[in-house]
């Protein structure tokens, strides 16, 4: 089983990498970000709860999407392998999601390092804002703030995994499909 943890900060192109990912490897994708939004959407009690912090660009609490990753994972034993796309953000969080992972004998294969500079990040997200609606890409403070929150609690998941030789520095500039081939080249050899 492959299991892949596409890390990077807000902006880095998870989602966008994701899709090429799932083709070339069977995966089944689970991006903690598009899950929330959906609860958002459908106006559940979770999702009106993790709209006060994303529209701040805080973290939602560890415990609610923790949750809704065991229920994906519960409804997909039989996958080839899952990508990981925005969980974990948290060392509690991987921690979560290794015992979760070694219920089944299946760990984390990889965490996949997208890298790219900062002002690209706030160009990319405001770009997107203005045609997405999405409330936490609409105004560069916010932004700014995700990245602020992601150096600080997310880029000490890298410690987590390096000494377990499972993390890879994958240089995030560039086209789209040059990106998603310096992807490829480290995901086969895995
Ligand atoms: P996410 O949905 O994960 O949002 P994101 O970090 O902005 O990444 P995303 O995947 O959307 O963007 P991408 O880099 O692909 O999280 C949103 C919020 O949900 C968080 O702030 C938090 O509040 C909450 N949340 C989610 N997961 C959580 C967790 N585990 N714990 C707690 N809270 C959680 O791409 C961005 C843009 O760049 C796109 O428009 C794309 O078209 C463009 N792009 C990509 N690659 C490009 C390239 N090579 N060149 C030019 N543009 C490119």
């Amino acid at each position: 089983m492959l299991n892949l943890v596409l890390f990077g900060p807000p902006g880095a192109g998870k989602g966008t990498q994701a899709e090429f990912l799932i083709k070339s490897f069977g995966l089944i994708h689970l991006s903690t970000g598009d899950l929330l939004r959906s609860e958002i959407a459908g106006e559940t009690a979770l999702g009106n709860e993790a709209k006060n912090f994303m529209d701040k660009g805080e973290l939602v609490p560890d415990e609610v999407v923790i949750g809704m990753i065991k229920s994906k994972l519960d409804a997909n034993k039989d996958a080839k392998g899952f990508i990981f796309d925005g969980f974990p953000r948290t060392v509690d969080q991987a921690k979560a999601l290794d015992v979760l992972l070694n219920e089944n004998g299946t760990p984390i294969s990889g965490m996949l390092c997208l890298q790219v500079e900062k002002q690209e990040l706030i160009d990319r997200l405001l770009s997107r804002g203005k045609v997405s609606g999405r409330s936490d890409d609409q105004n560069q403070s916010i932004i700014e703030n995700r990245i602020t929150v992601y150096t600080e609690k997310t880029l000490p998941l890298i410690e987590y995994y390096k000494p377990q030789g499972k993390h890879f520095d994958i240089n995030g500039m560039g086209t789209i499909e040059e990106i998603a081939g310096r992807l490829q080249e480290v995901v086969e050899k895995l």
